[in-house]
């Protein structure tokens, strides 16, 4: 019988940890999909993040290094640049890369570090059950916004692709969804673009990735996808905002 579908061998056999309906899942398995297509899994390191994803190196089949809160860019700088054969891969957050990992992710950028980041954008601190994170909406409710996000008191939402892309240091940002089979068709191009640029020795490569967290959100998985699709991507729009490749400018090819 033919085999149609199958489990990517840079997937292992432990289940995940995430919560019903999350969609770090998808990701990873993307992840995993783009690294075994691209024959890179026995060169591939990842450096695992703090937050929700913080045991993904148990559910990934290679090398994995963990790091320490917001802290992946400079890790992974340090192993590419000793190893520059390794394909080298920061998985973050959006309280681990837009919070206390502000500063590695800018420098990282603007160093055009040949790394690539997968940034998993839930709009929330989910591992430590529902803060307000840099990327919380206004109005958005939080643990620590019980009253919802205003901007005067907490600020605007950070727009993470939209700034670094400003940064000559970088070669491709996009931001892309994972909130119905064609976004998540998009999201596997564009991550395993993010892989391929680095195969070919060019960085620094960045995917942002719009997430749910329906156990933060306190929202049904289904109801999550729809508040994100409603709500993140007009706040965050999808596209490419830089592919230095095409020439394209900052921001010039975001998606409705
Ligand atoms: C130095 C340090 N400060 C704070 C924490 C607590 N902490 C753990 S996870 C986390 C936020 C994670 O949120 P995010 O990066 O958005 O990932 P998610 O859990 O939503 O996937 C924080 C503040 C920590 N582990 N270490
Ligand atoms: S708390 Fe949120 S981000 Fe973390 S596993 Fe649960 S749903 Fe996913």
């Amino acid at each position: 019988m033919e085999k149609v579908f199958e489990k990517p061998v840079s997937i292992d056999e432990k289940h995940f940890s995430y919560c019903a309906g999350c969609t770090h899942g998808i990701i990873h398995r993307l992840i995993a999909e783009s690294i075994d297509e691209l024959g890179i899994r026995e060169r591939t390191v990842g450096v695992s993040p703090v937050g929700c994803a913080v045991f993904a190196y148990e559910f990934f089949n290679f090398d994995c290094v963990g790091a320490a809160h917001g802290r992946a860019p400079a890790v992974a700088t340090g192993i590419k640049r000793s190893r520059p054969d390794c394909i080298v891969f920061t998985y973050q957050g959006d309280g681990d890369l837009a919070a206390i990992g502000t500063a590695e992710i800018v420098h990282a950028a603007t160093r055009g570090e040949k790394i690539t980041v997968i940034f998993v954008n839930n709009a929330i601190y989910g591992m430590t059950g529902g803060q307000m994170a840099p990327t919380t909406l206004i109005g958005q409710y939080s643990e620590t916004t019980p009253y919802g996000r205003k901007a005067e008191l907490h600020g605007f939402p950070i727009k993470v692709s939209e700034m670094l892309s400003t940064l000559e240091g970088a070669q491709f940002i996009q931001r892309v969804t994972v909130m119905n089979p064609a976004s998540v068709i998009k999201a596997k191009q564009a991550i395993k673009k993010a892989f391929k640029n680095q195969v070919d020795g060019k960085g620094f490569n960045l995917v942002e990735i719009l997430s749910t967290c329906p156990s933060c959100w306190g929202m049904a998985p289904l109801k999550a996808l729809d508040w994100l699709k409603e709500n993140m991507i007009p706040v965050f729009p999808l596209g490419v905002y830089k592919d230095r490749d095409a020439g394209e400018a900052a921001g010039a090819k975001a998606e409705e």
